[in-house]
């Protein structure tokens, strides 16, 4: 089988793991190519720290788009991520539009906040496009927070206003509205059925059911697991697995990096330390 390749449109953060960091080295051991198109480069992510430099790849990615269609790549998937400006929800839709072909996996992470806040570099504008960028989707992967902005509800009032918070039924309507009528699949994250509990309540379009994988809550806030959660989803999805199965790895995987994060006491904003741990993702 061809190695499959995936084109990865999410910013370059030097320090606190996330995004490329993250993508690229899971991709790469769950055999994936990854073709990385930068979005922003900064010193560190943008949760937990401040005073962080931000270079805007906006004017850069319209032009690699342009030279990879005259090199005629194709690729098996186009997952997008974090997003460095407003102009870049119409330039990475004119990209899937272009290089989307009928087994294309499109995979829209809506990069948008946590805790009901907007990430510090998101603007109203950047989250009422990703909305519209993410109809494009076959799979979204957004968290509560991302949820909320997607369906233009308040944070507090979701889940009827936190008291659904570990209703089952609440989560799972919660992701049959978020596939649209079930145009797309869904995959939730930080949806706990108990609050000793976490991981993902999926709607998968393919079946037209939903299902919750769950794992033991370990800490929060641990930065760039939203990033882990979407590649090793992409990477299980790439080489078969059903959209539940790709999750339940996805939960497994970040638990266990997340026990060793907290084992060590290390500082929760420079991300899950994931590295020792990513041969467990080859050949599974
Ligand atoms: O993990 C999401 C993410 C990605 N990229 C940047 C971020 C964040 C969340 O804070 O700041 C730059």
């Amino acid at each position: 089988m061809p190695t499959p390749r995936a084109a990865v449109i999410h910013d370059l953060s030097g320090f606190g793991r996330c995004s490329l960091t993250e993508v690229i080295p899971i991709l790469s051991v769950m055999g994936v190519q990854c073709c990385p198109l930068p979005t922003a480069f900064l010193s560190t992510h943008t949760g937990g720290f401040t005073g962080f430099t931000f270079l805007d790849m906006t004017e850069e990615l319209p032009k690699v788009a342009e030279h990879w269609k005259s090199l005629n790549l194709r690729f098996d998937a186009i997952y997008s991520g974090f997003l460095g400006s407003e102009r870049q929800i119409g330039i990475v839709a004119d990209f899937i539009r272009t290089f989307r072909e009928p087994d294309t996996l499109v995979v829209v992470d809506p990069v948008m906040g946590d805790d009901g806040k907007p990430y510090q570099t998101y603007t109203p504008a950047m989250c009422a496009g990703m909305a519209h960028l993410a109809e494009l989707a076959d799979v979204i992967t957004p968290n509560l927070t991302e949820a909320a902005f997607l369906l233009n509800r308040d944070y507090g009032d979701l889940l009827d206003g936190g008291r659904a918070l570990h209703d089952e039924g609440a989560l799972r309507r919660l992701a049959e509205e978020l596939s649209l009528g079930g145009r797309r699949s869904v995959a939730l994250t930080g949806a706990a059925l108990s609050p000793g509990q976490t991981g993902a309540m999926c709607f998968d379009a393919r079946t037209g059911r939903a299902e919750a994988v769950q794992t033991e809550f370990v800490a929060h806030p641990l930065h760039g697991t939203g990033d882990v959660f979407a590649s090793v989803l992409t990477g299980a999805l790439l080489r078969g697995d059903s959209l539940r199965d790709a999750a339940a790895l996805a939960v497994e995987f970040i638990h266990d990096c997340a026990v060793r994060t907290v084992e060590q006491d290390l500082s929760l904003r420079e991300g899950v330390d994931f590295e020792p741990l990513l041969g467990r993702l080859i050949g599974r």
